[in-house]
C-alpha cells in the first residue's frame, strides 16, 4: 500500500492580493495644471509681443525666451489633459520604523512630462545666462549636457524601482553631481567673463544667476521629500512645482527681456553666424 505523494492532495495555495493605495492628483491639482498652462500662454504671447519692434537680428533673447514658455505650455497641456503621467508602484515605507510596510502598496502618480520640459527648458535657460555674460562656447557645451545629464538622472529615479532603493537614490545623486558641475561652470565662468561687459551687464547677470540658483536648488530639495521619499500628496507637489516654474519662467523671462531692452550693451552680434556659420581659423 504504497501512496504517490504527487497525488495527495495538499492545502491549495491561496493568493493574498496586497492591497493598494493610489497617490494621485486631486482638484486642486488638476486646476493648479489648468492656470499654469494659462499662464505660460498668456507669457509666450506677451514674450512674441515684445519683439515686435525689435529688428531679428536682436531678437536673439527674445526667441529663446519665448520658446522656453511655449515648451511649458506643452507640458502643462499634456499633464492638465492626463497626458505624459504614469503611475509608479511599490512596497509602501514606514517612515517612523525605517523599515518596508508590506501590508500594502503604494502606487504614486509620477508627471514625467516634467522631465520632457526642464530637458529642453533648463538647457534653454542655461544658454540665457551664458550667452549675457559672453561665456564661450565649450564652457557652455558642457554646462548644457551636464544639466541635460541631470534632468534623465532625475527621470530615471522617479520611472525606476519605487520605495527607498539604491537605485532610485543612486541616480538622484548622480543628478546633484551633475548640478553641482551645472553651476560651478555658470558661475565660474560667467562672472569671469562678465566683467568685460561692463557694471550693468554684471549687475544684471549676478541678479539673474542668484536668483536662477536659489529657485533651481529648490527642485531637487521638493524632488526629494515628494518625489523621493513621497512624503507630500501629489497636489503639494504640483502646486510647489507650479510657483518654482513660474518664478524660473515667465519672471525670470520678464526681468531679462525688460533689462535687456534698457540695456544696449547686452545685445550679442550673432549675425555672421546666423546667416554664414563659424568661419574657419587662418
Ligand atoms: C532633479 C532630480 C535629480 C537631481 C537634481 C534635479 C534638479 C532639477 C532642477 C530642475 C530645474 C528646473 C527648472 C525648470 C524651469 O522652469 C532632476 C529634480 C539636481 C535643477 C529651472
Amino acid at each position: 500500500t504504497s501512496t504517490t505523494s504527487s497525488h495527495v492532495p495538499g492545502p491549495v495555495p491561496t493568493v493574498v492580493p496586497t492591497p493598494t493605495e493610489y497617490q494621485t492628483l486631486g482638484e486642486t491639482g488638476h486646476r493648479t495644471l489648468w492656470v499654469t498652462f494659462a499662464l505660460m500662454v498668456l507669457s509666450s504671447g506677451i514674450f512674441a509681443l515684445l519683439s515686435w519692434n525689435v529688428p531679428t537680428s536682436k531678437r536673439l533673447f527674445h526667441v529663446i525666451t519665448t520658446l522656453i514658455t511655449v515648451v511649458a505650455s506643452l507640458s502643462y497641456f499634456a499633464m492638465a489633459t492626463g497626458h505624459a503621467t504614469t503611475f509608479n508602484c511599490s512596497t509602501a515605507w514606514d517612515h517612523h520604523k525605517h523599515v518596508p510596510d508590506t501590508s500594502h502598496q503604494v502606487c504614486r502618480q509620477v508627471f514625467w512630462g516634467r522631465y520632457v520640459d526642464w530637458a529642453l527648458t533648463t538647457p534653454l535657460l542655461l544658454l540665457e545666462l551664458c550667452l549675457l555674460a559672453g561665456v564661450d562656447g565649450a564652457h557652455t557645451l558642457m554646462a548644457i549636457v551636464a544639466n541635460v545629464i541631470m534632468v534623465l538622472c532625475g527621470l530615471f529615479a522617479a520611472l525606476g524601482e519605487g520605495g527607498n532603493t539604491a537605485q532610485k537614490w543612486g541616480w538622484y545623486t548622480i543628478g546633484c553631481f551633475s548640478y553641482l558641475f551645472v553651476i560651478w561652470h555658470v558661475a565660474l565662468h560667467g562672472s569671469r567673463t562678465v566683467t568685460a561687459k561692463g557694471r550693468g551687464v554684471s549687475r544684471l547677470f549676478t541678479g539673474l544667476a542668484v536668483f536662477a540658483l536659489l529657485l533651481w536648488t529648490a527642485y531637487p530639495i521638493i524632488w526629494g521629500i515628494a518625489g523621493g521619499a513621497r512624503r507630500t500628496n501629489v497636489d503639494t507637489e504640483i502646486l510647489i512645482y507650479t510657483v518654482l516654474d513660474l518664478l524660473a519662467k515667465p519672471v525670470f523671462g520678464f526681468w531679462l527681456l525688460l533689462s535687456h531692452r534698457a540695456m544696449p550693451e547686452t545685445n550679442i552680434d550673432l549675425a555672421g553666424y546666423w546667416s554664414h556659420g563659424l568661419a574657419t581659423e587662418g
